[in-house]
Parts: structure tokens; sequence; C-alpha cells
């Protein structure tokens, strides 16, 4: 088979045009960018994205999972597909950057391949994820999840802090559970998924490289605790006859840092945890606190989680507080394909690109989609490794290289793998 140069994307500045529109679909009322799952900026933004796949030639749907779904038809009909794509929901306070750029790379590629007259022999199915963020319900990745048959009934019906239920939720914003539940793929007819993102964190920077080419992506343990003491009052309550719930919260979040620490792959993360009643003159009745363990080492997280459990319940024991601890969805570490690695190496070397090989700390899509099918992730860098935050910046340069790497590893894998 001939080996061409690469192929160069056509217009770089549509990509960063398509970046900075979608930085203006947001929640102005919060600093940073928000565009968070399940709010109206999220929908308005999903239908940007349905309409800008569309100009691009690609035929588009919503899936009963809120994917919005853009097909290029390839040229051998019945052929298996080829996908690729991110996600475009935020953190609350986040960046313009984290999924986007996976999504807006995505449309410049199948631009680049229409202008320039080249048809690939698969389908190539273009993919903005349903609610990649972690919702207050506890789940992450919702449309990937759906899409491979990795999401149930019973997650319907978890409920946030104040009662309300996801099913519910999901509703109101157009995403009918059942139809979210029936939405899977036929994943053996997908053949290869490929997701472009930023780092999110500051290795490529140290490294001097232009691309990462990701190994793995670490696995998640998320939970959710609840304490339950007694209010009474901050002055007269003696030290020793109260049932702090405040306190016992307190020791476990300094118990996740603790058993995080004592390894150098380890994470452990409070992300969120509420004192009630709100008062300062009365001893906590009720504590509430979400967090997470992760690791590319599924034993390592294993073992965390049940150190954490007797760390919990010590803490509650030692007060005389009840506790009550719930393991929310979590995700088993998932390996990315050696072969399309290699692809994506060998054409960061033709495009004169540094690369380094990396596993991934922050959860995506991918890591779904890989339990099912092979998988790969190309990373560009983030300034000063910083994201989740509106701070959050990858240089222009760098998002073109990463769609180049991009474009010419889908072209490659539609040559070179004998899919069907
Ligand atoms: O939480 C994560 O790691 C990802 O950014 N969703
Ligand atoms: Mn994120
Ligand atoms: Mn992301």
């Amino acid at each position: 088979m001939p080996v061409s140069d690469p192929l160069i994307i056509s217009e770089p500045q549509q990509l960063t045009a398509d970046l900075v529109h979608l930085s203006t679909i947001i929640d102005s009322t919060i600093p940073g960018w928000t565009r968070q799952a399940l709010t109206e900026a999220d929908v308005v933004g999903r239908h940007w994205v349905r309409a800008r796949m569309a100009e691009a030639g690609l035929e588009t749907r919503i899936d009963g999972a809120g994917n919005v779904i853009g097909v290029l038809r390839g040229t051998a009909p019945g052929a298996s597909s080829i996908m690729t794509g991110s996600h475009t929901d935020t953190v609350e306070g986040g960046g313009r950057y984290d999924g986007n750029v996976g999504v807006a790379a995505a449309l410049e590629v199948v631009r680049t391949l229409r202008a320039n007259g080249i048809e690939l022999r698969h389908d190539l199915i273009v993919v903005d994820f349903f609610s990649e963020e972690p919702n207050r319900f506890g789940i992450s990745c919702v449309g990937s999840r759906a899409m491979t048959g990795q999401i149930s009934t019973e997650d319907m019906d978890r409920v946030d802090s104040e009662g309300v239920r996801f099913g519910d939720e999901l509703s109101r914003v157009g995403v009918v559970p059942e139809a979210l539940l029936s939405a899977r793929f036929d994943t053996n007819r997908v053949k290869a998924f490929v997701e472009l993102h930023i780092e999110q964190g500051p290795h490529l920077e140290e490294q001097g490289s232009d691309i990462g080419l990701v190994t793995s992506i670490t696995g998640i343990k998320r939970f959710r605790v609840a304490f339950q003491g007694q209010p009474d009052h901050a002055g007269t309550t003696p030290m020793n006859r109260r049932r702090d719930a405040g306190c016992a919260a307190a020791g476990s979040v300094l118990a996740i840092e603790r058993i995080a620490s004592a390894n150098v792959d380890g994470r452990g993360t409070t992300g969120l945890i509420t004192f009630s009643p709100d008062a300062v003159n009365i001893v906590t009745e009720s504590s509430e606190l979400w967090g997470e363990f992760r690791s590319p080492d599924l034993d390592w997280l294993h073992a965390a989680g049940n150190k954490f459990h007797a760390a919990v319940h010590s803490e509650g024991a030692s007060r005389s507080v009840d506790v009550e601890l719930e393991w929310l969805p979590s995700e088993q570490p998932a390996v990315m394909d050696n072969r399309f690695i290699d692809i994506s190496s060998r054409e960061a070397d033709r495009l004169g690109l540094t690369q380094s090989r990396l596993y991934s700390g922050a959860e995506h899509d991918a890591a779904i989609l890989a339990k099912k099918i092979p998988t790969a992730m190309i990373f560009v860098p983030s300034k000063d490794g910083r994201s989740h935050c509106p701070d959050e910046f990858t240089a222009e340069k760098d998002i073109h290289s990463g769609a180049n790497v991009l474009l010419n590893t889908i072209i490659t894998l539609d040559r070179e793998l004998d899919f069907d």
C-alpha cells in the first residue's frame, strides 16, 4: 500500500472558531465556563453541535441517551465503523477545552476529509457524548455507558441530596429513561474508537512533548458517606458527651488524604461536604461527604476502599455517630489498544511531532468504550497542567497538532486494519 504524506487539517481557523463559539454557550452567572449536563446551556450547546455536524455533511441524530451523533458514510456498504468524539458538557466553573477539543477536532477531521475528496471505507461516527462529567446523582459518562449497555434501571432511581430522582431529571431535559436504557449500539460493528483530549495534567509540558499517547485510563471508586449524630448546644455540651457528625466527617476527609498519599499513583479527593444544621452554635447533627479514589491499579483501589471503610466506621464509632457508606457507580482501569497506539505514534512522527506515553488520571468516555471496543486516546498539553478550572488552557497550535494526529490515525485505521 503506498504511503502518502500525512494530511493536514484544512481549516484550523474553523476548529478554533468552533471552540470559541462553544465557549459562549454557558451559564454566565458562574465564573469560568459552565455548561453542565442537565442544564439549558448544555441542551443549546448540543443542538449547536448537531447543526455543525450537519453543515459538515454528516447524517445527524440524537439517540435515546442524548448522544449527538453524526455519520460520514463510508464506501463499503455494510462495513463496520470507526468512532471518534468526546463531550461538550463541563464541570461547574470549568474551562473551555476539556471535552470540547475532541468534538471540535472531530468536526474538522470530517471537513478535511471532504475538502480533500477522501472517502473512508468505513462509516466514521462522530459523537458528542451526553453527560460525561459526574453529575449530582453520582453518575458520569452517562451517554457512553448507555451506548455500551453499562447503565441500569437502578441507576435511574438514584436521588440527589434534594431527593430528586435521576430518571425524572433526565426527562426534564428530553432524555427519556426507557429510551436511554435501550440506546445500546451494536458494539461489534464499531471496530475502533479514538478520542482527542487535553491532558489535564503536567506531564507533556514537563517532557516537552507535543502529543501524549495514552496507555491506560485510571480506575475510580466513588462514594457518598452520611454521618448521623445529635444536635446539641455548642457551649454547654462537654466535649466527651457529643455525637458530632461534623468531626466524624472531618476525620474521614483526612483519612482520604492519608490513604491516597501513601501510594505514588493513588489519588483521593473529597469533592463535597455538608454540615447540618448550618449554625455556628449547634453541634453538627448530620453531615454528608462525597468523594473518590483513583488509581490505574485495581488492587490498590480495592485496598483503598477497604481502608476507607474501616476509617469511616472508626471515625463514627469513636463519637457514637452512625455511618452509612454508599459506593457509587465506579470504573475499572481501562487499557488502550496497543496497535492503535503504535499507529498514532507513527502518525505523530510523520507529522514531525514529539510524543510521550502516559496513563490518564482523568476519566473519559474512552474508558467506558474501551470495555467493549478497541480504543485509543491522543492527548495535547495543558498549560501548567491545570484543568477543571477557568484557567484551563491549551495553545491553538497544540490543538491543531492533536487534530492532525487524530485525522491521520483515522485514515490509517481505515486503510490498514481489516475490520470486517
Ligand atoms: O472527572 C474526570 O476525570 C473527567 O474530567 N471527567
Ligand atoms: Mn472533565
Ligand atoms: Mn473530559
